[in-house]
């Protein structure tokens, strides 16, 4: 019997390891949902240094907790998609690429795209671009899709306050998987998340909230899972303090000691 060797054969070994990596991939997707609706910490990485991100995301695998990475602009813009790809080869924390997508269908769908062939688990883009924008990204069910329904400045009240029952309830319909609310603005977590869960709403009852807003912008710990969120999402306080991973537990900790849970 002769014995394929991946060297005689024209098939080039990286291309075989990069196939059974999209399998790997797409069992996960069809799966589940990659990141599990329980409170968690979703550390920012919205630091300029590539090497201090790499570390960080390693420090998290360790870390005692439920964490996630939102890779933001500010990171991703130093390298291009390269960074998605090698913070996935750090770690198996799930990874939300922070693009705040709202463009057209097409370009909106292929941003996503690129970000899950990179490694995100997830994307955030925009609700307010519409119906049509959502469903093409989360019509590639190539990951999670959360949508952006109120911000943490003081701006978002101006505009997305007056839409933001209608922003959560339509992208419900469509099926995404994760939603964003403010840690500055309990009571809106409060009052949305309880839309959310009302029934009057038809969404999976794994659709996650994520909630920035904590330190940096004001908020404490546990504000917003407190009041019906999953995730805090972190940056600054974690990524600037002089030891990012202990500063991660403690948030953590802080925060689930509020809520009163494990
Ligand atoms: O303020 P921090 O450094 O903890 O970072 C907050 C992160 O959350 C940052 O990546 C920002 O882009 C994101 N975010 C908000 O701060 C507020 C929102 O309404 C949505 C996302």
């Amino acid at each position: 019997m002769r014995v394929l060797d991946l060297r005689e054969s024209r098939i080039d070994e990286s291309e075989t390891i990069s196939w059974i990596k999209n399998i790997k991939r797409l069992k996960d997707v069809i799966e589940t949902s990659r990141i599990e609706k329980r409170p968690g910490i979703m550390v920012a990485f919205d630091m300029e240094d590539v090497p201090s991100a790499i570390r960080l995301a390693e420090e998290l695998s360790a870390a005692d907790g439920n964490f996630a990475i939102k890779i933001g602009r500010p990171l991703e813009m130093q390298t291009g998609k390269e960074v998605i790809s090698k913070v996935r080869d750090a770690t198996d924390i799930p990874i939300v690429y922070d693009g705040k997508i709202a463009d057209i269908p097409y370009i909106s769908a292929k941003i996503a795209e690129i970000a899950y062939d990179a490694g995100a688990d997830a994307v955030i883009m925009h609700a307010f671009v519409g119906a049509d924008v959502v469903r093409e990204v989360v019509n590639l069910g190539m990951g999670d899709v959360i949508t952006v329904i109120e911000m943490t400045h003081p701006g978002s009240v101006e505009y997305l306050g007056h839409f933001s029952e209608k922003l959560i309830r339509k992208t419900s319909e469509i099926g995404v998987d994760g939603v964003v609310l403010p840690a500055t603005r309990p009571e809106r977590v409060s009052a949305l998340s309880g839309l959310l869960n009302s029934g009057s709403i038809d969404s999976d009852s794994e659709t996650y909230i994520i909630s920035p807003g904590i330190h940096a912008q004001g908020a404490e710990p546990g504000d917003a899972i407190a009041n019906g969120s999953d995730y805090e999402v972190v940056g600054r306080a974690i990524y600037q303090s002089e030891y990012p991973k202990e500063s991660a537990e403690q948030i953590y900790r802080q925060a689930i000691s509020r809520w009163g849970g494990v």
